[in-house]
């Protein structure tokens, strides 16, 4: 069997700079420069030539040389040897590892029929091939179908109840021109740094930024104003402008006259939220509303950047249509510097219909939802037999720990995990398989913060026995006698496939132009005015009707949880990604900390420095407190999604978290949990994992 990854013959040994891409799951999708010398990765930078990386990376991604050849990398299959979820295991060859998941998949297809294996994956890589062609082999097999839920589902079921399919964005570099910039539930400067230089350039040009986040944070120092609103209250306060504007007759009436559906239920959702009554309830001041109304219904230029974390509540879908409805109403969108951002990846208009197996898939499948994965491996009727799991770690990332727990320890369920590393995930597993990492194998990336197609070329060998996502399912797709075509396909025919599509911002781009320069623009220019001419509905009316409200929140605060927890990205990590680098764990203040606003940590006695408890309905957990005016009063902000198994009480964030969804698209709701916090010893032994929170150490 020999690796789809290079060998070391093929690459330079001396001391070269390679290009590459990002792969993590961040909008800004860099092009980066990496020093190779025998076959090691030395150094990463943003590549300058660029016009969106501009030259520099992030700090997490800076250390990525230290993930590629730190020594805890998994470099061959393993076979469980503990109990399960104890993490123990014994090396195997890659033959006797996929003849066992062969005999066990063909086993489980017999007694339960394929609908009964699942694939839990995310975006470890956003390569489009290593991220979505195994779907292929698990839709050949006829396998449950998981909804892609976890992340972005909400927002972008908002955006596109407004504006319909294929989400499009203002693109970044038409910010320069904004004069009203409002960056509305997103910590820019950490998680879509690449558009701040355009902030900047609008700045100098004279544009006012203002934020708005409970969160006070980096962007909230860097903009004119922060505004640190209640938690979940975005739509109120959307809907107070949007009356406001109507009110003032600052609404672009001719073009809503040609591409809004009727305004009247609109009109009435935003009566229902004079200024003063949304001011109350998001906790901001009545005048800054109203004058904030007022400068964006005079100023054409207004721009709205939002972000997927405030999506992540009950009421989130809902928000982010309110909100993204004001760009309709000022008729920003037709504006040089106006319009909104959500994400660009609806105009990629690749040919997709093959790469991942849409077209093998059986139409009658049961769904299983991302943020239901503890509920589902429970489920008594149609059980989850076999789980493969890869480009992702549910054992950290899902909400209810504890029930994702005790479902990956049914001593019926077999779980195949593929990773670079020993993750929480990868210790329920009963095979683990040494993934490549993205400078190991060459992939097609598309991207959600603007519009340039990349191309990567694998640029050092795979170390160990590590192999890519792609070759292991293929490998199996043949074991199990799937033989369409779409499974003897290599990395570089099917990004000539999904290049090979007719859609005008595509067509005419060639995969060996694409090969030789390596980034490539769509056919969009740079002023781009995405929905000046209407939505993407065949009508290209956009809805205003039936009109976005402000859900009231069945996980309410009471006497017995009276905070709010969100958990925005650390700065450190990306998701868990990067989150086992001693570097970063260092820089990140070497243990997981949560920020309290001084009202609350006096009202519930906690120190600054000291350690809390913090306890949902779901579960308990131990974390290091900061006393800070940076949270809201009545939040308390987790950051960064820690590895459970390196933190001080070896428990995840999202014990504390729920499988409740949101109001659209059946997202996540990490945003929601009600909590009550307690000052608290810190842990003297790692809790054991029992499913069951206990006051021992209280
Ligand atoms: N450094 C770093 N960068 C990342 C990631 C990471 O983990 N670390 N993760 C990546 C991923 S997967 C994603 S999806 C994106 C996420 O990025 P986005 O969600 O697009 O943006 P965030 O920076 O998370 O900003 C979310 C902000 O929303 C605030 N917020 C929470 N609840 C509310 C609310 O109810 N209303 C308002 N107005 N604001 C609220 C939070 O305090 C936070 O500052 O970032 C990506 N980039
Ligand atoms: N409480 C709380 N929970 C959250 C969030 C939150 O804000 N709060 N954020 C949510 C969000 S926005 C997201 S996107 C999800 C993210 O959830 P995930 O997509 O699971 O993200 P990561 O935790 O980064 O895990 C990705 C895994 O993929 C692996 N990987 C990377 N590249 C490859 C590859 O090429 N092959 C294979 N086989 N593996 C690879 C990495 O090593 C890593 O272990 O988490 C969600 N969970
Ligand atoms: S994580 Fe984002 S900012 Fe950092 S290098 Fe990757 S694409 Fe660029
Ligand atoms: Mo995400």
């Amino acid at each position: 069997m020999l690796p789809q990854s290079p060998t070391m013959a093929e690459l330079p040994m001396k001391l070269s700079v390679l290009q590459s891409v990002c792969p993590l799951d961040c909008p800004d999708t860099c092009a980066l420069d990496i020093t190779v010398q025998d076959g090691r990765m030395l150094q990463l930078a943003g590549n300058s030539r660029h016009p969106i990386t501009r030259g520099f990376a992030c700090v997490k991604m800076a250390k990525y040389p230290e993930r590629q050849q730190h020594p805890e990398r998994l470099l061959t299959p393993l076979k469980r040897t503990g109990a399960k979820g104890e993490g123990r295991f014994a090396p195997i060859s890659w033959e006797e590892a996929l003849q066992t998941i062969a005999e066990k998949v063909t086993e489980a297809i017999k007694k339960f029929g394929p609908e009964s294996i699942l694939p839990y994956c995310y975006a470890g890589t956003m390569g489009l091939i290593e991220r979505d062609h195994p779907l292929a082999f698990f839709r050949g097999l006829g396998a449950a179908e998981l909804d892609w839920t976890i992340c972005s589902a909400t927002a972008s079921a908002g955006w596109e109840a407004n504006y319909g399919p294929e989400k499009m964005s203002t693109p970044p570099e038409q910010v320069a021109h904004s004069q009203l910039i409002l960056l509305w539930g997103i910590n820019v400067l950490r998680s879509n740094s690449h558009l701040v230089p355009w902030l900047k350039e609008a700045r100098k040009q004279g544009a006012r930024i203002v934020h708005i986040d409970p969160y006070r944070n980096e962007t909230s120092r860097f903009a004119d104003e922060h505004w640190q609103i209640k938690v979940g209250t975005d739509a109120a306060l959307a809907l107070a402008i949007g009356g406001e504007i109507l009110r003032q007759g600052l609404e672009d009436r001719d073009y809503l006259e040609t591409y809004a559906n009727d305004l009247s239920d609109y009109r009435q959702a935003c009566a229902e939220w004079p200024i003063a009554r949304a001011a109350e309830f998001c906790g901001l001041e009545p005048q800054a509303i109203a004058q904030l109304a007022c400068d964006m219904g005079g100023e054409p230029a207004t721009f709205i950047k939002i972000g997927y974390g405030m999506s992540r509540n009950e009421g989130g879908g809902n928000a982010v249509r309110a909100i993204t409805l004001l760009p309709a109403l000022l008729g920003s969108w037709k504006h040089r510097g106006g319009g909104g951002a959500l994400s660009t990846s609806g105009a990629f208009g690749l040919n997709t219909t093959r790469y991942s197996g849409l077209h093998l898939l059986h139409a009658d499948r049961p769904h299983v939802n991302h943020n239901e994965l503890g509920s589902a491996l429970q489920a008594e009727q149609n059980p989850i037999s076999t789980l493969f799991v890869f480009n992702s770690n549910p054992a950290a990332v899902a909400p209810d720990s504890q029930s994702v727990h005790r479902g990956l320890t049914r001593e019926d369920l077999f779980t195949v995990v593929l990773d670079h590393f020993q993750t929480d995930t990868a210790d329920y597993a009963d095979i683990l398989l040494p993934a490549t990492t993205f400078v190991e194998h060459p992939d097609l990336y598309t991207a959600y913060g603007h519009y340039y197609l990349q191309w990567a070329e694998a640029i050092v060998p795979a170390r160990g026995e590590a192999r890519p996502n792609s070759w292991v399912f293929q490998q199996l797709a043949a074991r199990l006698g799937l033989d369409d075509e779409v499974f003897r396909m290599s990395t570089e025919e099917l990004a000539r496939e999904l290049l090979d599509s007719a859609h005008p911002h595509v067509s005419g781009i060639r995969f060996e132009q694409l090969r030789e320069q390596r980034s490539i623009r769509l056919n969009l220019p740079v002023d781009f005015r995405p929905y000046s001419a209407g939505s993407n509905f065949t009508d290209r009316k956009i809805r205003f009707t039936p009109a976005p409200q402000q859900i009231d929140f069945q996980e309410r605060l009471s006497p017995e949880f009276p905070l709010r927890l969100i958990s925005p990205p650390g700065a450190y990590m990306l998701n868990t990604s990067m989150g086992n680098l001693t570097s970063l764990i260092k820089a990140a203040g070497g243990e997981p900390t949560v920020l309290i606003h001084p009202d609350d940590a006096s009202a519930y006695g906690v120190q600054d420095g000291g350690p809390i408890r913090i306890t949902s309905q779901q579960g308990s957990i131990i974390r290091k407190a900061i006393v800070s005016t940076d949270a809201r009063q009545g939040v308390v902000v987790a950051l960064g999604l820690w590895w459970p198994k390196l933190s001080p009480d070896r428990r995840g964030l999202n014990e504390l978290t729920s499988q409740r969804l949101t109001d659209l698209g059946g997202g996540s709701t990490f945003g929601n949990a009600v909590v009550h916090i307690a000052p608290a010893p810190l842990p003297v032994a790692p809790n054991s994992h029992d499913g069951s929170t206990t006051d021992d150490d209280l």
